[in-house]
């Protein structure tokens, strides 16, 4: 493959809105975007969806800078590759790190796409010409709750996931229900419940819930196969699902029927590509989860959920639902529920400069 130097950017910039879950207040987000450019001019670009701090994943934003800089920039530039797939290679030598590996991987991705000219999701097999889309309501106050899903119903999102807490879940959820009782409506508990909560779990089974997310601790498969055995609501796992193994080991002990891929949780495209064939050969609904990410990693996801297992709406909102100015043109907007598919090679978005350097609060540039 044609490469000719690497640049990593960290970025920085407030969310219009706190971001309220059971374990953290999101304020403020960091991102690392990962920029692979070619000797003719084309940029490949990947996203480091890391948090500032490790509330949500073992991995932040200053470990994906130092294990990019130190381990998969370097043994990128010691390969000659000649397909984006041989990255896996060299990320198989360096254990863990999924988040740097996946924004560096899908970069090269996005790169090769615009190299020989196809759209990202032409270039995995994605079936759709566009997608639905679901929106995160994140708020302690039922009162703010309910007037922002008042106000992203105007853009006709297709499902309205909570984040909910176990002291307030039965009524936070109830009262949502009395209001909107035909809303496509789910629950994110962010494990904050215990196996021994389960009498509140079992009450939310009457709000017609269309599932809920990782009730019970990140890595505890056994607890939450205890669990889906006295619910009637489906479970779907969030935090657990970090790797193409641990998506069999959840399937085969029967932990969950629903399963969120997260790209870079799991490692990058490859990884999820492999997951969504195996969700996708044994009819387990899997959907496209978000992290509150800048417009690269979203392009990302846009194109992941093109392909014909994600049959249920993921996390993939406007890029107006964070961000006063977000790093791509044009901007991700949904309408009536929908995104459409770009037909541009790549990501099929165009990164702003000018926005990047806007938020840029640190650079680096490597030669290959
Ligand atoms: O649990 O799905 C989660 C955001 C940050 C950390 C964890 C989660 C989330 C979301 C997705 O709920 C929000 C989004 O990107 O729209
Ligand atoms: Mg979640």
């Amino acid at each position: 493959m044609n490469i000719h130097s690497i640049h990593i950017r960290v970025i920085t910039a407030p969310l219009k809105k706190p971001f309220e879950t059971a374990l953290e207040t999101i304020t403020k987000r960091e991102a690392i975007i990962v920029e692979v450019r070619d000797k003719d001019g084309l940029s490949g670009w990947g996203e480091v969806v890391a948090f500032s701090s490790p509330w949500y994943t073992e991995e932040t934003i200053q470990t994906c800078y130092m294990v990019l800089k130190e381990y998969l920039i370097p043994a990128l530039c010691k390969t000659t590759m000649k397909h984006p797939s041989d990255v896996q290679l060299f990320f198989s030598r360096i254990r863990g790190n999924h988040m740097a590996k996946s924004g560096l991987e899908a970069a090269v991705w996005d790169l090769y796409s615009k190299q020989i000219n196809i759209p990202l999701h032409k270039l995995f097999g994605g079936t759709r010409e566009e997608i639905e889309t679901g929106v995160v309501i994140a708020s302690h106050s039922l009162e703010l709750a309910l007037s922002q899903i008042e106000s992203y119903k105007q853009d006709g999102y297709k499902r309205y996931k909570v984040k909910i807490h176990p002291q307030t879940a039965v009524e936070f959820v109830g009262h949502i229900r009395e209001c909107y009782p035909n809303l496509p409506l789910m629950v994110d508990a962010n494990s904050a419940f215990s196996l021994e909560e389960v009498d509140i779990l079992k009450k939310l089974d009457s709000f017609q819930l269309m599932m809920i997310e990782q009730p019970l601790e990140h890595d505890d498969l056994l607890n939450h196969r205890q669990l889906q055995k006295q619910l009637s609501t489906p479970i779907c796992l969030d935090e657990s699902i970090t790797s193409f193994q641990m998506v069999k080991n959840a399937v085969v002990l029967e932990s969950c029927q629903i399963v969120t891929l997260k790209m870079g949780r799991v490692g990058g495209w490859t990884q999820a590509l492999n997951i969504h064939q195996y969700c996708f050969e044994r009819n387990i609904p899997i959907w496209c989860g978000g992290m509150i990410e800048f417009g690269i990693s979203r392009a990302h996801n846009i194109a992941l959920a093109s392909l014909e297992g994600f049959t249920l709406p993921g996390d993939i909102s406007s890029s107006d639902r964070y961000w006063e100015e977000d790093i791509i043109e044009p901007l991700i907007k949904v309408k009536e529920g929908k995104i459409p598919l770009s037909s541009k090679p790549g990501i099929g978005y165009e990164v702003s400069y000018v926005a990047l350097r806007n938020l840029t609060i640190h650079e680096e540039n490597f030669r290959i």
